[in-house]
C-alpha cells in the first residue's frame, strides 16, 4: 500500500499568513473568480453571497461579482483515510445563492495508478447523475511511487496536486469557492503556465491562449463551424506543459452543458450545469504520456481497416447513381486512386434512414457491387433520427421502433418528434437504451439487402434538430438557472426533458454520437464479422475506441484550412486519430488554387476525404481542373507510398494509446519553439509534413526541429538542422514532405490505383540516418480487416535497428496473411558505395547506390519475404 507515501502529504498546516489587507476584496482581477454568472448578476444579489461587486471598467471578461479572500462557501467537516485514497467531507457554510445547494459533499481522492489520481465530488446524501461511459478502464493497480503528492489544507480549504519531482502544483483548488448545487457547480484551479491544448470542440487554434479571458462552451451543437460557439462534441479535458516542459493534462468526466473559463492569473474554472464532478489527473511526465494516460482511461482508439487508410470522395447532391459514378470514373481515369466512393443523404428516398431512392438512385447496388468487383469500397450516410410519419406497414425503421419502443419520449410519455430531413416528422433512436442496438442492427441488415455498404457515416447526432413541432416545456431542464452559452439549451436539438433509458436528455444530450457510434459498430460488426468503419459528427471521450471523426461543416476558405491542422491534432489528442475535414472546404465554392493547396494538405490527414455541400460547384480534383489533379496524384501517391507507415502508428495508437497525426513538441519536449506550431505536423516520429496554407506563394517559413530533414520523394538531405526556421520552396503541386533522419520508415518505391493493388507490391524499409549515423523504426502488417487477429497472433510486428553498417530486424510475430510484404531496403544517408552486403552472412548481388541522393537500394524480394529476423552487414574500403 504504497500510495500511502502520497496520501501522508495529507497534512494539516498553517499557511504563511496572507497578506490580508482590511478589504477583502481586494484582489487583483485577473485572480477573481465569479460568484454571480447566473441572472440576475447584480449588486444585491453578489453581496447577499458574501461576495464583492467591483464592476470592471474596461470590461475585460473579469467578473464582476467575485469570491472574497475570506469567502467560505464549503468547509471540510473532517477527513478519512480509505484504501488507495482519502475522502474529505465538505458541508456547506453559506447558500451559494443558486437554487437547492448539495450540503454535504464527499470528494474522494483515489490514487489510480502512479500517474494518474482521480477526484471525485459527489453529493453525500444522494446520488446524482454520472455518465454511462460504454468504456472506462478504471481499474486499480498497486500504486508504488506517484509522481504527484497531494495536500489539503483543513483551515483554508486548499487542495493541491502537485509533481513530487518538482512541486509544480498541477490542480490547485480552493474547496471553500466550491459551489456544488443541483443545476449548478463551479470549482476553479490555478494554472501553471499557458501552454494549453485541449478543451473542444472548437473552431479555435490547437494551443489555446490564456492572456485574456475566454469562456469555451461544452455542449454538443451541430452549428457550422464559428469562433466562441460549442461546436459537435464536448471534451473537458486539457493537456498542459508546465515551466520545465514537463506535461500534466486533466480530463472532467461530466456530460452536461458546461462553460469552461480561463483567465489570465493562469487558472481555469469548470461550471457545469449537472452530473458530478469527477476530475482524471494524468501526470505524464511527457506530453505523448499523457495522452496514453487519458486514452488508456477512455479506451485506446479501434484499429480502422487498412482500406479506410484510402483517398476518398464525397458529395452531398450528386443526386443520381449516375452522377456518382461519373464523377468517380472521371477521377480513376485521371489516375487518382479512389479507394472508397460515398453518397450522401441524396441516395435516401424521401431523405428517409435506410431506403434508397428507386428512381435516381436505381442501379445503386450495381453501382457499389462494381467497385467491389475493383476491390474498391463504399460508404453510405445515415442520419440519427427516422421518419415519424410513415404510414404503418410501410416503413420498418419506425415500426420496429415503436414495437421496440427504442425512441425517445417526451415529457409526457409521447414518442418525441423532432423535424429534421424527413419530409414530415422525425423520431430518434435512443441510444442509451440497451433494447436499441438489436433495433438498429436490424435496419442495417435491412439496408445491406438493398446496397452493400463497407462503412457508415453518421450524421446529424448531436442530435441536430431543425426547429420544435412538439414545444419544450417551461421547466427548469430547458431553462436551468445558468445556461452556458448556448440560448437556449434545446435550441437545434430535442427538448431537455425528454426521457431516455440512460435519464434524461438534459443530462445524456452530449452522448448521443458517441453511444450511435458504438451502436452501429457493434451492427455493423456483428453483420459483416469484420472491423467496421464508423465516421461520425458527434462524439464524446471514448469515440476514438468505436469510431471517427471529421470536422463538419467548414467553409471552403483558406482559414479553415489552417483550422484543420488544428483539429486534426485536437482530435488526436482526444484519442480519435481517424480525423481528418472535408479537403477543399465543404461550404461555399472553393478555388482552384484553394482545392490544390487544400489536396496536398489533406491527403495527410489520417482521414483523407474530398467532401462538399449541395449548393456549390463540383469540387472532385477532375472537376477543378489539371492543377488540383496534379497535386491530388501527387500528394496521394506519397500518402500511399506511405500507408505501411500510417497502418504501424494506427497500430501503435491502437495498442498503447499514441497520437497518429501529432504536433512536432511531442517529439521535440524540451524545444519551446515547437510548442505553438501548427502549421506543420508530424506523422508519427518520422514524417514532417510542411503545407502551404496561404494564397499566391510558393515559399513557407517552416521550423525543423534539430536534426536531419530528408525529403521524402527525392531522398535528398534537404535540412541539417539545429532548431531553426527555413525558407523553402513548394511548388504548386507539391508539399513538403521529410524524413527525420534516425527513422526507419516502412513503405513502397511506387504506388497503386487500389489499396489492394498497393498490398501486393514489394514493401521498402526506408532508413534515413541521423547525424550520428543510426535509425530505428517498426512495422506492423496485418489482413487489414479483422477483428481479434492480435489476440489470436495473426499479424507480423517487426523492429529494425539500423547503422551504415549493419541493419536488423526482430519480429516480435510473423503471420503471412500480410498487407505489407519486404521486398527490399532503401538505406539514405550513405557516403559511398559499400564493397559488400551480407544478408544472413551470404553476400548478395542486387543493391544500388545513388551518388546523386546518397541512397543505397538493396532488393531481394526473395528472401525477405521468408518474414524472419535478418541482418545485413555492410562494409567500405
Ligand atoms: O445540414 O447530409 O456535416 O457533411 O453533407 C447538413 C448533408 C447535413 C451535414 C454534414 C455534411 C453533410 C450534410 N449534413
Amino acid at each position: 500500500m504504497l500510495f500511502i507515501s502520497a496520501i501522508l502529504f495529507i497534512t494539516i498546516f498553517n499557511v504563511e499568513s496572507i497578506e490580508v489587507s482590511n478589504n477583502v476584496c481586494s484582489i487583483p482581477s485577473d485572480f477573481r473568480f465569479d460568484c454571480n454568472p447566473d441572472d440576475p448578476s447584480n449588486k444585491e444579489t453578489c453581496e447577499s453571497r458574501g461576495c464583492c461587486w467591483y464592476p470592471n471598467k474596461d470590461d475585460n471578461g473579469s467578473p464582476k461579482c467575485f469570491f472574497p479572500t475570506n469567502y467560505q462557501g464549503y468547509v471540510i467537516k473532517g477527513i478519512e483515510n480509505r484504501k488507495n485514497g482519502v475522502t474529505v467531507r465538505l458541508t456547506r457554510n453559506s447558500s451559494s445563492g443558486l437554487p437547492q445547494d448539495v450540503s454535504n459533499v464527499n470528494l474522494e481522492v483515489i490514487g489510480l495508478d502512479n500517474e494518474r489520481v482521480r477526484i471525485r465530488f459527489v453529493d453525500a446524501d444522494a446520488s446524482r447523475f454520472e455518465v454511462p461511459m460504454p468504456f472506462l478502464n478504471v481499474s486499480q493497480s498497486t500504486i508504488n511511487s506517484p509522481l504527484y503528492s497531494i495536500k489539503i489544507n483543513r483551515d483554508t480549504g486548499n487542495l493541491q496536486v502537485s509533481r513530487q519531482s518538482t512541486g509544480t502544483s498541477i490542480f490547485n483548488v480552493d474547496l471553500s469557492k466550491l459551489i456544488y448545487a443541483n443545476q449548478f457547480i463551479q470549482l476553479s484551479s490555478l494554472l501553471v503556465n499557458n501552454f494549453l491544448y485541449g478543451l473542444g470542440e472548437h473552431k479555435d487554434t490547437f494551443r489555446k491562449t490564456i492572456d485574456g479571458w475566454k469562456r469555451y462552451t461544452l455542449f454538443a451543437g451541430g452549428t457550422n463551424p464559428t469562433e466562441n460557439i460549442n461546436l459537435y462534441a464536448s471534451y473537458p479535458f486539457y493537456l498542459m506543459i508546465e515551466p520545465d516542459n514537463q506535461a500534466h493534462g486533466v480530463f472532467l468526466l461530466n456530460s452536461n452543458a458546461m462553460d469552461i473559463i480561463t483567465q489570465p492569473a493562469p487558472a481555469i474554472t469548470w461550471r457545469t450545469i449537472g452530473g458530478i464532478l469527477d476530475f482524471f489527473i494524468f501526470l505524464g511526465p511527457t506530453a505523448p504520456q499523457v495522452i496514453r494516460q487519458n486514452v488508456n482511461l477512455i479506451g485506446r482508439p479501434v484499429m480502422q481497416p487498412y482500406w479506410s487508410l484510402g483517398f476518398h470522395l464525397c458529395r452531398y447532391d450528386y443526386k443520381s447513381t449516375n452522377k456518382t459514378r461519373e464523377t468517380f470514373f472521371r477521377n480513376i481515369q485521371a489516375g487518382i486512386p479512389i479507394e472508397t466512393q460515398w453518397n450522401d443523404i441524396d441516395y435516401m428516398d424521401r431523405y428517409n434512414d435506410f431506403t434508397v431512392d428507386p428512381v435516381n438512385f436505381a442501379g445503386l447496388s450495381d453501382f457499389v457491387n462494381e467497385l467491389h468487383s475493383m476491390r474498391l469500397h463504399y460508404v453510405l450516410i445515415m442520419d440519427a433520427g427516422v421518419s415519424g410519419s410513415e404510414p404503418p406497414g410501410s416503413y420498418p425503421p419506425l415500426d420496429d421502433g415503436k414495437k421496440d419502443d427504442i425512441f425517445i419520449k417526451n415529457k409526457s410519455g409521447e414518442i418525441f418528434l423532432g423535424r429534421v430531413w424527413n419530409f414530415e416528422t422525425t423520431a430518434f433512436p435512443d441510444f442509451t437504451n440497451p433494447a436499441t442496438l438489436n433495433y438498429w442492427t436490424k435496419q442495417f441488415i435491412d439496408l445491406k439487402n438493398q446496397v452493400d455498404y463497407d462503412g457508415v457515416w453518421i450524421d446529424m447526432n448531436e442530435p441536430y434538430n431543425f426547429h420544435q413541432i412538439m414545444p419544450c416545456p417551461n421547466n427548469s431542464y430547458e431553462y436551468p438557472p445558468y445556461t452556458p452559452g448556448i440560448q437556449p439549451l434545446n435550441n437545434n436539438t430535442i427538448c431537455m426533458s425528454c426521457k431516455q433509458h440512460g435519464g434524461l436528455h438534459y443530462d445524456v444530450h452530449s452522448l448521443f454520437g458517441l453511444l450511435e457510434t458504438v451502436a452501429t459498430y457493434e451492427a455493423v460488426k456483428n453483420i459483416t464479422g469484420i472491423r467496421p468503419f464508423i465516421l461520425s459528427r458527434s462524439t464524446f471521450p471514448s469515440q476514438g475506441h468505436y469510431g471517427s471523426h471529421w470536422s463538419g461543416d467548414i467553409r471552403s476558405t483558406w482559414d479553415f484550412m489552417k483550422y484543420s491542422i488544428s483539429n486534426m491534432l485536437e482530435f488526436n489528442i482526444y484519442g480519435i486519430p481517424m480525423i481528418g475535414s472535408d479537403i477543399c472546404g465543404f461550404a461555399g465554392n472553393t478555388t482552384e488554387q484553394l482545392c490544390m493547396r487544400w489536396s496536398s494538405l489533406g491527403a495527410f490527414y489520417p482521414f483523407s476525404r474530398n467532401h462538399n455541400d449541395f449548393d456549390t460547384i463540383e469540387q472532385d480534383p477532375v472537376a477543378l481542373g489539371p492543377k488540383v489533379v496534379a497535386a491530388t496524384k501527387y500528394a496521394v501517391n506519397l500518402r500511399y507510398r506511405l500507408l505501411p507507415y500510417l497502418y504501424t502508428l494506427f497500430h501503435e495508437a491502437h495498442t498503447k494509446g499514441d497520437t497518429v497525426a501529432r504536433p512536432i513538441f511531442f517529439e521535440f519536449p524540451l524545444d519551446v519553439n515547437t510548442y505553438s506550431i501548427e502549421t506543420s505536423f508530424m506523422w508519427g516520429s518520422g514524417i514532417l509534413i510542411v503545407p502551404i496554407l496561404e494564397p499566391d506563394t510558393k515559399t513557407v517559413n517552416a521550423y525543423f526541429p534539430e536534426g536531419f530533414w530528408y525529403d521524402f520523394e527525392s531522398l535528398k538531405l534537404s535540412v541539417k538542422s539545429t532548431g531553426r526556421y527555413e525558407n523553402i520552396t513548394i511548388d504548386d503541386d507539391k508539399i513538403g514532405v521529410y524524413a527525420r533522419g534516425g527513422s526507419i520508415i516502412p513503405g513502397y518505391l511506387v504506388t497503386a490505383m487500389s489499396i489492394a493493388d498497393l498490398s501486393e507490391l514489394p514493401g521498402y524499409l526506408f532508413i534515413f540516418l541521423d547525424s550520428s549515423g543510426q535509425a530505428s523504426g517498426s512495422w506492423f502488417s496485418d489482413d487489414g480487416q479483422s477483428i481479434e487477429n492480435i489476440q489470436n497472433g495473426e499479424y507480423t510486428y517487426s523492429h529494425c535497428k539500423a547503422s551504415l553498417n549493419k541493419i536488423s530486424c526482430d519480429y516480435e510475430n510473423v503471420f503471412t496473411a500480410n498487407n505489407f510484404k519486404i521486398g527490399g531496403i532503401m538505406l539514405v544517408g550513405v557516403d559511398k558505395k559499400p564493397t559488400s552486403v551480407l544478408f544472413n552472412g551470404t553476400q548478395i548481388d542486387s543493391y544500388f547506390y545513388s551518388d546523386e541522393n546518397h541512397a543505397l537500394k538493396i532488393d531481394s524480394t526473395e528472401v525477405f519475404e521468408r518474414l524472419q529476423s535478418f541482418n545485413v552487414d555492410l562494409s567500405y574500403n
